[in-house]
């Protein structure tokens, strides 16, 4: 099979779940900015969500986030989502926006509050057994910002007691996927701040537990594919939130701030085994659209998902390999750079040709006319966002 061949049987393999809450109101504590014709429940937030998936073929299912999306009968919602050509998705619980939660969820120091957080916890995989969603996302804000203000072990140890109630309640094919985080809303440490606290709490739960790695969570400098070639070897990598960010966890396009690191990573999950059948790895977008479009810039971000996905498929890996293993360092680098610097996008266009859609996704999204539509028939009520 040919290279580009070999690209576009990835591209048709590959599903990028896009998140609910991409779809709402965001910002930053400074400001969140509204926009017309944004969703105000979860089913407008799907609506919008098939939207995506019908110009790109490639975001077949949604990612909730608990209670952003509760509603009466997650059934119906089920159903809704089916109607529209998508599945629902990835169950996000959330223990960081209740006054219980200040000084932190299931690692707090009061067992009451922890109970609490587990029950939320518990609520999140019902809605899993009702829907038949396989993933439940976990992160948590849990950490302190003052030394002294807490027992770091002690609530490592509350923490693994609370992973553990959670956990022996997973059935059938469904997962934990524990996301960590270097900081924020912490400021001093955070209880999951890193890619090996998680991967250590995941192989003491056992084998439904697995890593998520957010792009935008760790400290500057960190090489995030050596991260996923690790977990990935240890066949712990559940799930990735992409996103790119210039500084902190700005929740930007992903690829927008660094494409080439894009690419790396997928590099790393192409020679790793992590695209194709079998795969355990779930793709998923965690962004914030505060200034531009959400449905154009979810749209956006799975064609940089794309481009940088067939830059890595297209790398020779076994000239790759013959430069690596004579110790060709430069031919090696050269080997990694053509593949990056080959402009995949009339590849792209064409598999899109292939699969029925418009080959510029973005273009023919703006000559349907949904943008107007739903600022028409969305006047009052309540814009959805993170009700933070
Ligand atoms: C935390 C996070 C997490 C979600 C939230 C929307 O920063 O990445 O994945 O719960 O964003
Ligand atoms: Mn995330």
């Amino acid at each position: 099979m040919s290279a580009i061949e070999q690209a576009k049987g990835v591209l048709s393999w590959l599903n990028i779940e896009t998140p609910s809450w991409a779809y709402g109101n965001s910002g930053t504590r400074f400001k969140v900015f509204s926009q017309a014709g944004v969703p105000r429940d979860p089913f407008e937030k799907i609506a919008d969500a098939a939207q995506v998936h019908k110009f790109t073929g490639s975001a077949p299912t949604v990612a909730l986030h608990i209670p952003w999306d509760k509603v009466a009968d997650y059934k119906v919602l089920a159903d809704f989502a089916g109607e529209k050509g998508v599945a629902l998705g990835t169950i996000n619980a959330n223990t960081f926006q209740d006054d219980d939660y200040k000084l932190g969820s299931v690692c707090h120091p009061d067992p009451a509050i922890r109970k609490k957080a587990v029950a939320h916890l518990l609520d999140c995989i019902e809605i899993m057994n009702q829907t038949g969603v396989r993933d439940l996302k976990l992160w948590f804000a849990d950490g302190t910002n003052y030394p002294g203000q807490d027992n770091i072990a002690d609530r490592q140890n509350r923490l693994a007691d609370s992973l553990q109630q959670t956990y022996s309640h997973l059935a059938g094919d469904q997962r934990l996927l524990l996301e960590y985080k270097f900081f924020e809303p912490a400021f001093y440490h955070t209880d999951v701040p890193d890619w090996g606290t998680s991967f250590a709490h995941c192989l003491n739960l056992g084998e439904r537990a697995f890593v998520c790695v957010d792009t935008g969570h760790h400290a500057p400098g960190t090489n995030i594919e050596f991260i996923v070639a690790v977990l990935l070897r240890a066949k712990k990598l559940g799930a990735f939130d992409f996103n790119s960010r210039f500084y902190a966890d700005d929740d930007l396009i992903v690829g927008a701030a660094d494409p080439f690191q894009l690419f790396r990573i997928m590099h790393e999950v192409n020679s790793n085994g992590g695209f194709g059948t079998g795969s355990p790895v779930s793709f998923v977008l965690d962004q914030c659209h505060n200034i531009e479009g959400k449905i154009i810039g979810q749209i956006r971000s799975i064609m940089n998902v794309q481009e940088a996905v067939a830059k890595a498929v297209l790398v020779d890996q076994t000239a790759l390999r013959a430069a690596q293993v004579s110790g060709d360092v430069l031919e090696a680098n050269s080997i990694i750079m053509d593949a990056f610097n080959t402009d995949v996008r009339p590849l792209i266009a064409e598999w899109r040709i292939e699969q029925g859609l418009n080959p510029d996704p973005i273009k023919a999204f703006k000559a349907s006319g949904y943008l107007q539509q739903i600022e028409g028939e969305r006047v009052g009520g309540n814009q959805a966002g993170w009700g933070a």
